[in-house]
């Protein structure tokens, strides 16, 4: 079976993984500055020339980017190719503020399905896989990414984009899907509609590349349950390339970035000082292969842990921990910060799964955090004495855990409307 896709680079020794980040880091640093104003411009204002970016400790006296420069130089200012070199765009959903658009030649896409098919090989795929994707294709990375990777391999790539359910499952019972590719949420939802329609037996399924929305171990425990395959996660963002930024292997114990072509920093979101391995704060990436839109530490937003040393699966690429929330995800409720992962793990602990809304409000000046979750259809026949208990136990859980009291609603089963995308959890009413 083949373990590594690019062994050579994913076993790569620190010193020579650290000698091609230098010798990339410097040829970047040369092209971005000749061809990107935009960048030009803030390097100047810092007083850093191209010469300065001798190797990779020089990183840190760049200046970063982050997403409101993306909607500065939109559409074209930080597009660092001619214009005929560049052969793609993606973009962001662009719920808030203006759509981030990111472009790719011809070489800065092979790379991306590159990335991509190291993903799908570390979760076992092969050449003899059937691989369904089911993100979502169009602007969306999701799916054009998986989708190269899967080509990359040679594996047999049903490109099924999102929704129609049924239809997904038919087509995995017929094809003999082995790996399907999603959101951990629609990953869950396709594992209730498997169970209705009684097609559990009918699964050849074995691995799942689940990410582009946070989910936490409990989910994955449920997800793995139900479908009956071992879920994976994986990460990216369309500002850096889109899906295959980092992957999962086998271990489940975090994500292989792919450092060969993204380099990572951990800072301190406040500061922006760079943080140790091993200490948690914001993931800032800096492009050093992408040729058509090369960000340089750009900033995520995305909160987790980067450590450094032997997986045992065998790569060496540096790792990430799953993502523990974005800075501008978390709640700030009554003072005290919230992320809604926590809220999510604590529901699964007491036995609900992850349908589940937060709705935040402000009422008489202070503010109001409802939790709205499902029953499971067991739960359902509950007697209501049963249901307070439960209710009881829940709001006092999320006390303990939170230091926050928490309205808890218990909802009727299937009543909080699936996603086929990325789910929306919280519903925050003291913005609008
Ligand atoms: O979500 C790319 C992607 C597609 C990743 C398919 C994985 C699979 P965007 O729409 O630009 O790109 O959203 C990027 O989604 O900054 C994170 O906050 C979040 N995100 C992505 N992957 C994960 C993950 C795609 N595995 C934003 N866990 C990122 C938690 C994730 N959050």
């Amino acid at each position: 079976m083949q373990l590594y896709y690019q062994p050579d680079i994913e076993r790569m020794s620190y010193d020579e993984m650290k000698s091609l980040q230098d010798r990339r880091l410097k040829e970047q640093v040369a092209h971005v500055y000749k061809n990107v104003a935009y960048y030009r411009k803030l390097m100047d204002e810092k007083g850093v020339a191209p010469g300065d970016i001798k190797s990779t400790e020089d990183l840190r006296k760049l200046p970063f980017l982050t997403k409101d420069d993306l909607r500065d130089a939109y559409p074209y200012g930080l597009l660092a190719v001619p214009l005929r070199d560049a052969v793609r765009i993606q973009s962001t959903s662009g719920t808030t503020g203006r759509r981030v658009v990111a472009f790719y030649t011809r070489e800065d896409i092979e790379l991306w399905s590159e990335c991509c098919a190291r993903a799908i090989v570390a979760v076992g795929g092969a050449r003899d896989d059937v691989v369904q994707v089911c993100y979502g294709y169009g602007l969306f990375t999701g799916g054009p990414g998986l989708d190269g990777g899967s080509h990359k391999v040679g594996s047999l790539t049903l490109p099924m984009s999102s929704g129609n359910t049924e239809r997904q499952i038919q087509f995995m019972c017929d094809l003999g899907t082995t790996i399907i590719c999603c959101t951990p949420s629609y990953a869950a939802y396709i594992g209730e509609t498997v169970e209705e329609m009684g097609a559990r037996d009918k699964l050849k399924l074995k691995a799942g590349i689940f990410g582009a929305e946070a989910w936490s171990e409990e989910m994955r425990r449920g997800i793995e349950a139900k479908l009956g395959l071992k879920a994976h996660d994986i990460y990216g963002l369309t500002e850096i390339s889109g899906p295959g930024v980092s992957f999962e292997c086998c271990e489940q114990t975090g994500l292989h970035v792919n450092e060969d072509h993204f380099m990572a920093e951990i800072i301190d979101p406040v500061t922006g000082e760079v943080l140790p391995y091993g200490e948690k704060g914001e993931i800032v990436f800096t492009s050093i292969t992408k040729k058509a839109f090369p960000l340089m530490r750009y900033r995520t937003r995305d909160i987790c842990v980067l450590t450094r040393g032997t997986c045992s699966c065998g790569r060496t690429l540096v790792k990430m921990s799953r993502l523990m929330g974005r800075t501008d995800d978390m709640l700030i409720i009554r003072g005290v910060n919230v992320f809604p992962s926590q809220i999510e793990t604590v529901l699964i602990n007491c036995g609900f799964q992850a349908n589940y809304q937060l709705i935040v409000d402000r009422v008489n000046f202070s503010d109001t955090l409802d939790v709205r979750v499902e029953l499971t259809p067991e739960m359902f026949s509950d007697t209501v004495r049963k249901l307070e208990t439960r209710e009881r136990e829940l709001r006092d859980k999320l006390k303990s855990m939170l230091g926050l009291y928490a309205k808890v609603t218990l909802v009727e089963p299937k009543s909080i409307a699936r996603s086929e995308g990325k789910a929306v959890r919280v519903i925050d009413k003291r913005k609008i």
